[in-house]
């Protein structure tokens, strides 16, 4: 389904490819993920209001090296990236608000069109839109689909024989399970090559404290989940019996973010009763963290050539452009 929403005529109108991807009910999501063990709940609904506020906050802390470290490295690096980007498409994986994506759009005035994918219908079309207006002779798609899906490219004529590249920033990727990244870089390599941040292996001494800052914003985002919860189920969480913990497990490559309960107590979502023991762990997120050769590793066998790496000095972050076989 398509439509132009807008008519003003200053920019080029966004066209909006809704594929209105299925939001996974919230309710059986946290009710499945709170009977298992250990206790989990997908990181997609840690991103309600509050929760995409407390994260915005997040990417500016002093600790959270990731998101400084690639703008820089994008911008540092722009130039040579704009010569991989052809003059056709630029797709941007879970594009929220399309900001870094300007860094490339800077450098590469030749691209013609800007596909921005993201789950979130409203949020994603408002960032095109801005993006259209400050890019005035560029095509800006808001493409309203689930990245961790096949992609529909054939349903977008837009797509269709041009030399499309995708881009997939933020090191989102380190939020899937690996199996589950091997999948999503198998989707994107149908549509052509891939530019893509991921953050690199370190010592838990210092990736302990990015995800479990002095502020406590990084709590209070996994602790939101909590309060989410209760909003929005009628759950009866009693947040001063809940704490939160960043952990680094080596063998795993991965960071581990947990909310612990306090102490043995039973809560109540609606006629559910969920128990927990004392010092019982609810896993809110992975991010797992790859080494330049583990990532190369990963992208070969979902069907890409690694081309190039970009590192800064301190190795702390890594841009890779893959070519798809
Ligand atoms: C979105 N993603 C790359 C973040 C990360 O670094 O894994 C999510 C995050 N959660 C807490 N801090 C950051």
């Amino acid at each position: 389904m398509t439509a132009t929403l807008n008519s003003q005529l200053h920019y080029r109108p966004v066209k909006l490819y809704d594929f209105q991807p299925p939001l996974e009910d919230f309710r059986s999501a946290v009710l499945e993920g709170l009977q298992r063990f250990p206790k989990s709940i997908s990181p997609q609904f840690l991103y309600d209001k509050r929760g995409s506020e407390l994260f915005d906050a997040i990417c500016t802390l002093p600790e959270y090296y990731l998101t400084r470290t690639e703008v820089q490295l994008l911008q540092d690096h722009a130039n040579e990236i704009a010569t991989y980007l052809g003059n056709g498409a630029l797709v941007e994986f879970g594009s929220g608000s399309s900001q870094k994506v300007r860094i490339l759009l800077d450098a590469a005035p030749q691209v013609q069109t800007y596909v921005g994918l993201d789950i979130s219908r409203q949020h994603l079309y408002e960032a095109c839109t801005a993006l259209a207006q400050d890019y005035p002779g560029l095509e800006a798609i808001a493409l309203c689909t689930d990245y961790t899906q096949p992609l529909p490219i054939a349903q977008i004529p837009e797509l269709q024989n041009r030399h499309t590249i995708g881009f997939f920033p933020g090191s989102s990727i380190g939020n899937l399970e690996p199996a589950e990244a091997v999948k999503f870089l198998q989707n994107a390599a149908v549509l052509g090559d891939l530019i893509i941040g991921v953050d690199l292996k370190k010592p838990a001494s210092i990736l302990e404290p990015t995800y479990d800052d002095a502020q406590g914003i990084s709590a209070a985002f996994a602790l939101n989940l909590l309060t989410r919860i209760n909003r929005e189920l009628g759950a009866d969480f009693d947040l001063s019996l809940f704490t939160y913990r960043a952990r680094y497990d080596e063998t795993f490559g991965r960071i581990e973010m947990q909310i612990v309960s306090l102490a043995q107590q039973t809560v109540h979502i609606g006629d559910a009763k969920i128990r927990f023991g004392n010092g019982e762990t609810l896993r809110t997120e992975y991010s797992y963290k790859y080494t330049s050769d583990e990532f190369q590793m990963l992208a070969m066998a979902a069907g890409f050539q690694p081309i190039q790496v970009w590192t800064d000095a301190q190795q702390l972050f890594s841009i890779h452009y893959l070519k798809r076989l």
